[in-house]
């Protein structure tokens, strides 16, 4: 397996020469800074392949060259949409690149309620706590039929937290649900987000299901004439949220995906730390299940809750059997024979990370410390 690491370019505080001290010898890269809808220019993606190849790495996966919500809504028209973003796989082919991940979530991307959990021994971690998200819903958005979602208890935890939240309290929530947004655009306030909400009102999941399916049959043809390879992350949490539906969560969703178009170019990234949200998920039988079609792999792990609450945990220590897993990866890709990409994906925040502006979930010390792990379990089983 190949050893990457997400740098997010000029925005990252962390410099690809200290990237280069973690051992990784491929890089995870986006243009961040270009608007969902418009093409990345060749020029761009150009420049930022020569400061990634000058500082010794290769430019290994595209991550995420990102689906315009219009898309997902089905909007019409969305012909002009399409064509941009054809043009930047076909710019991005032009640059070498070959395997490009993405996601299909309405509005959302990965979604916790405290960026900064601590841990028993010191550090903090990424969290979402199901009673917060509940409370975000019912009281901060006042979105209609949330209740019909949690559990009595959840409810009940959710009127517990909000009584005693200060507007600082709520302001934080509002912040750590919209961190998992990468790019730099597309946050929203309460006042946006209950406008987004409003515009997919009434998307079914059969409907999400249709339009998702559309934008493989306008993509995929292309991305085989390119050579490259689509790889669709999958939901985090994995389940719905905010009254959105999410339909690449399970097994029999992601093996709705692939059949959608079945070509080895329409594939899967195949993120533990996602997947594992959902207990009825057996992730190393979904390895052995989806293998073929497995271009990405992001590596880590999650404890749950029996309410649905969920933080993240050790690499190696979370409800997720780690070695398993890499056990089946391993098999997957000399079955194959290649060298599948991989990256530590969030890691808790150690040491000095605290006082570093790092992304949330990214620190420099606990992904370190991930890879180092994941590292010394491949080297053991190879
Ligand atoms: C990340 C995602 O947190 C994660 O699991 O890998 O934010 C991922 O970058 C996107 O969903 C990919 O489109
Ligand atoms: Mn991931």
């Amino acid at each position: 397996m190949k050893e990457t690491w997400r740098w997010f370019g000029p925005l990252d505080a962390l410099g690809l020469d200290e990237v280069a001290q973690t051992g990784a010898a491929g890089i995870v890269n986006a243009l961040h800074e270009v608007p969902y809808g418009e093409v990345w220019q060749s020029a761009d993606i150009a420049a930022r392949r020569h400061l990634i190849e000058s500082a010794g790495f290769d430019w290994d996966v595209v991550e995420s060259l990102p689906i315009h919500e219009a898309i997902k809504r089905g909007d019409a028209p969305l012909e002009p949409l399409f064509a941009n973003y054809r043009q930047s796989m076909a710019n991005l082919a032009e640059n070498g690149i070959r395997t490009i991940c993405y996601n299909f979530m309405p509005l959302l991307d990965w979604t916790r309620t405290d960026l900064a959990s601590p841990l028993p021994r010191g550090g903090t971690c990424l969290r979402f706590s199901a009673p917060k998200m509940a409370a975000f819903e019912l009281y901060m958005v006042g979105r209609r039929g949330a209740e019909a979602d949690y559990s009595d208890a959840v409810l009940a935890a959710a009127r517990a937290w909000f009584a005693q939240a200060s507007s600082d309290d709520q302001a934080e929530l509002l912040k750590s649900i919209m961190s998992g947004l990468p790019g730099a655009y597309d946050r929203y306030s309460l006042e946006t987000l209950r406008r987004a909400l409003d515009a997919y009102q009434g998307l079914s999941r059969d409907d999400l299901r249709a339009n998702y399916k559309r934008f493989l049959q306008e993509i995929i043809p292309t991305a085989q004439e390119l050579g490259l390879s689509f790889c669709v992350h999958p939901d985090d949490p994995p389940r719905d949220i905010l009254g959105l539906p999410r339909i690449v969560s399970s097994a029999d969703d992601i093996g709705w995906v692939l059949d959608a178009v079945d070509a080895p170019e329409n594939g899967l990234t195949f993120c533990t730390g996602s997947l594992g949200a959902n207990p009825l998920n057996d992730l190393p039988e979904m390895v052995q299940k989806f293998g073929a079609r497995i271009h990405f792999a992001h590596l880590r792990n999650v404890v749950k809750d029996p309410d649905g609450s969920f933080e993240e945990g050790t690499h190696l220590g979370g409800d997720s059997d780690m070695v398993a897993i890499l056990r089946a990866l391993l098999a997957a890709e000399s079955a194959r024979g290649i060298s599948l990409p991989f990256r530590p994906d969030h890691g808790h925040d150690l040491l000095d990370d605290s006082g570093r502006k790092t992304h949330p979930g990214y620190p420099l010390i606990g992904r370190l410390r991930g890879l180092a792990e994941l590292r010394g379990v491949i080297a053991a089983l190879a």
